[in-house]
């Protein structure tokens, strides 16, 4: 039914009905499961709507990973299959995109609200750009980590739409004085204890042209879960920069001292970003970009393939926005490489996708991809390790047999 609803142009009527099917969630787990490769990975496929059935890490609220098969089929990340992360159990249930408005005030000349019809008449861009969870793959830590037990699915690809925050700033006119500019959504704490999830970037980065407010993806509305019906969008920064349900923007002339900048979501302040297992480190800042990452989506761990016939590897690269300048494969082990041919280019912020055809004599071999960004950064061979579980980008292996 909700299929076929959201087929239709968003009517109030519909959007409520959504928003009521959204509060009952989880509409159905189904009875299928899936296994996550660590221990504890089993997991729940389960329905919400707009989605296809998704990998359930919690109901309250929803956080769904999307099954890495998905990124096998194309760059592009649909948006029924895309990741939905939320920390605070409270999400918005009723929207009407009619009579939304966005608040945009603190140090500007002019404080203004503008509705969803206004920032849709502004001047439109599009940017290709990768989502991430700073958490992504946090299950694959060693030792294990407190926090979401995600595997390798809470990132996805997708091309937004929207205005720049810039243009939007200067509407506003920003002041002199101005040091970041805040983003809240309207989603809320369920305590009045636990903190709003509020975010801040700096105001060179905010009036960057890149950073946008969109309510676009892959040409559609932003799915409900994926921040109906505006987004922040921060092109090659950790998705938890990208405010969802974004109804409020402060600039601000301090540094933004809320938990969710000050306590949470902070890396190691050093070159890799990393400490020894198990310790502390000296000094933290807020995690910004990604660094580089690669997958072999064509062949899952612990496949078996046909020994001697041509295989048509291939897979996915991307990096916090320099663009991926070469991708290295072996079937060795890491002993020797071979460089992949890349995909089609839709943009530094994108996923590359990569192919390589190989042959594999009978017996067990451990496949492995390397990529290089434009920047000359590639991924470590032995996996980092910080307090927090995020940016893992180590070398991954997928062991296949050939018979
Ligand atoms: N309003 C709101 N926006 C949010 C969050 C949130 O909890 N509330 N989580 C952030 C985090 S940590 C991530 S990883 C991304 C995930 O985006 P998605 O759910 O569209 O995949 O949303 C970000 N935006
Ligand atoms: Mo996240």
């Amino acid at each position: 039914m909700i299929d076929r609803r959201t087929l239709m142009k968003h009517s109030g009527a519909a959007l409520a009905a959504l928003g009521t099917e959204m509060a009952a969630a989880p509409v159905r787990a189904l009875a299928e499961a899936i296994e996550l490769p660590f221990a504890n990975g089993q997991r729940p496929l389960v329905r919400y709507p707009q989605k296809r059935p998704m990998i359930g890490l919690t109901s309250r609220p929803p956080q769904l990973e999307t099954p890495f098969s998905v990124f096998n089929d194309g760059a592009i990340t649909p948006n029924d299959a895309f990741f939905v992360r939320y920390h605070l159990a409270n999400i918005p249930l009723s929207i009407d995109p009619a009579t939304f408005s966005i608040e945009i005030k603190g140090k500007v000349d002019k404080p203004m609200q503008l509705s969803l019809a206004e920032i849709k008449k502004m001047p439109a861009i599009e940017i290709v750009a990768v989502n991430q969870c700073s958490g992504n793959s946090r299950g694959l830590f060693d030792p294990r980590i407190a926090g979401g037990q995600l595997a390798n699915g809470a990132m996805g690809n997708a091309r937004w739409r929207g205005v720049p925050l810039k243009a939007v700033l200067d509407k506003a006119g920003v002041q002199q004085g101005a040091r970041q500019v805040t983003f809240n959504g309207l989603d809320g704490p369920v305590m009045d204890k636990t903190p709003d999830f509020i975010k801040a970037l700096d105001i060179d980065h905010a009036r960057d042209g890149e950073v946008m407010l969109a309510y676009s993806m892959n040409g559609g509305d932003l799915p409900w879960l994926n921040g109906f019906p505006l987004r922040l969008v921060v092109p090659g920064y950790y998705g938890t920069y990208w405010v969802k349900h974004l109804n409020e923007i402060t600039v601000i002339d301090n540094v933004f001292d809320g938990f969710w900048m000050k306590s949470a979501y902070r890396i190691p302040d050093n070159e890799c970003h990393c400490v020894d297992p198990g310790t502390a480190p000296k000094a933290t800042i807020p995690i910004n970009r990604f660094d580089v990452r690669s997958f072999i989506t064509s062949v899952a761990d612990g496949a078996t393939v046909k020994a001697g016939a041509q295989l048509a590897l291939k897979g996915i690269a991307f990096d916090g926005g320099k663009g991926i300048k070469d991708v290295a494969v072996s079937t060795d082990g890491g002993k020797t490489w071979a460089q992949a041919a890349l995909g089609k280019d839709l943009g530094k912020y994108s996923f590359r996708e990569w192919h390589m055809p190989i042959k594999l004599a009978a017996g067990s071999h451990e496949l492995k991809v390397r990529a290089t960004s434009n920047g000359g950064e590639t991924q470590p061979m032995e996996p980092r390790w910080n307090p927090a579980g995020y940016m893992r980008n180590v070398v991954e292996a997928v062991r296949v047999r050939a018979a």
